[in-house]
């Protein structure tokens, strides 16, 4: 036991005392730093002889070296718990199951949609496609819908804050209508020529199947919705076709040849004779009601000249559906707002 064996004691003391490395340094400061009590007693080698300076520096280096392998051991511990530490905190549970990714699918609407359209192309309908911003004019002039018709009202269709050129208003276009008016007019040169030629007069058959807008909203109305409207124009097309045509969609549609179709006289602005198409299914959970499913008619003369069309020469029908209100139908669905609520839970009952 010498004078200096209690320094290192103290050392390893406060070493194994320190819990962090910040502590570890700050207690090393206190005996091997500026002002430790080791580098003290290196400064009182000064005043001693050149023999007393030779044991007593050799004992203090002594003491000295034991103090450093203290520290560097504490230092290791102190680095291996930190690191314990660490791995325990990132710990990865290997044995728990994977989350798998499911594969998406479409939406039943647009399920019906595509059904829809394959039906019709399979009977030589084109499809037409165009914009959800409308004019004024084709929403409702074009289509026999005066200018204070209460489906223009504020009620019922949603206006854009935008003002055109000319002072054209934009709407929502509350129907797939003005796509067949368009359409037309896309394709007029066709009928010219034809006209030109003295050859045969080409026909219209064209759905128009889209999303649409109105200011309504509850179990069986929202604000946007879809529609798909048909349009079959020629020198003889006859409401005796609209009822081969929608009798046919009908059966394919439902797979079913075992469902009654009923046309209802009613009236659209557009379209003269009107009618309601309803069916009935003969067997399953909706058999024996009447279901409204469709309006029709022969497509008024007006119409038929703001498409660019001679009423003279033209003449045939017009229907409107709403996919929505098939989906329901079709799958037993009874609240039309959860296919617009987006939770996957429901849809993907359908994929
Ligand atoms: C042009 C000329 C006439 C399309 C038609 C209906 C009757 C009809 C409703 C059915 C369910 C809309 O979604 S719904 O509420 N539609 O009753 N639609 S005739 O008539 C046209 C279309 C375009 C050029």
């Amino acid at each position: 036991m010498n004078d200096l064996d209690p320094i290192v004691d103290a050392a390893r003391q406060a070493f194994a005392a320190a819990s962090s490395p910040a502590d570890l340094e700050n207690a090393k400061a206190q005996f091997t730093g500026k002002a430790g009590r080791i580098t003290e007693l290196m400064k009182g080698l000064a005043a001693l002889s050149v023999e007393e300076k030779k044991s007593r520096g050799a004992a203090i280096n002594v003491a000295k070296q034991a103090i450093e392998a203290a520290l560097a051991a504490r230092r290791q511990a102190l680095a291996e718990a930190e690191l314990e530490q660490q791995l325990h905190a990132e710990a990865l549970d290997v044995t728990l199951p994977g989350r798998a990714r499911e594969p998406g699918g479409l939406h039943p609407v647009t399920l019906t949609m595509e059904r829809i359209e394959l039906i019709f192309a399979s009977m030589g309908f084109d499809v037409a496609d165009g914009p959800e911003i409308e004019s004024d004019w084709h929403s409702f002039t074009s289509l026999n819908n005066p200018p204070n018709h209460p489906a223009r009202s504020m009620q019922d269709t949603f206006y854009v804050d935008i003002q055109g050129e000319d002072g054209i208003h934009y709407n929502l276009r509350p129907h797939t209508s003005p796509m067949q008016v368009r359409y037309a007019h896309q394709h007029i040169k066709k009928f010219a020529d034809a006209v030109k030629a003295g050859q045969p007069l080409p026909e219209i058959r064209v759905i128009a199947p889209g999303r649409t807008y109105r200011v309504d909203s509850d179990a069986t109305h929202s604000p946007m919705f879809h529609q798909c409207e048909g349009l079959w124009l020629g020198e003889n097309v006859s409401f005796k076709d609209l009822k081969v045509v929608f009798t046919d969609f009908c059966r394919t549609f439902f797979e079913s040849d075992d469902l009654a179709l009923r046309f209802r006289p009613s009236f659209f602005p557009f379209t003269e004779p009107s009618a309601e198409i309803d069916i009935q299914f003969q067997s399953g959970p909706l058999a024996g009601k009447w279901l409204e499913v469709a309006g029709s008619g022969q497509v008024h003369p007006a119409v038929v000249r703001n498409m660019g069309l001679d009423p003279e020469k033209y003449i045939g029908f017009a229907f409107g559906m709403g996919p929505d209100r098939l989906t329901m139908l079709r799958y037993g669905v009874n609240d039309l707002r959860l296919f617009f609520e987006g939770d996957v839970r429901f849809l993907r009952q359908f994929r």
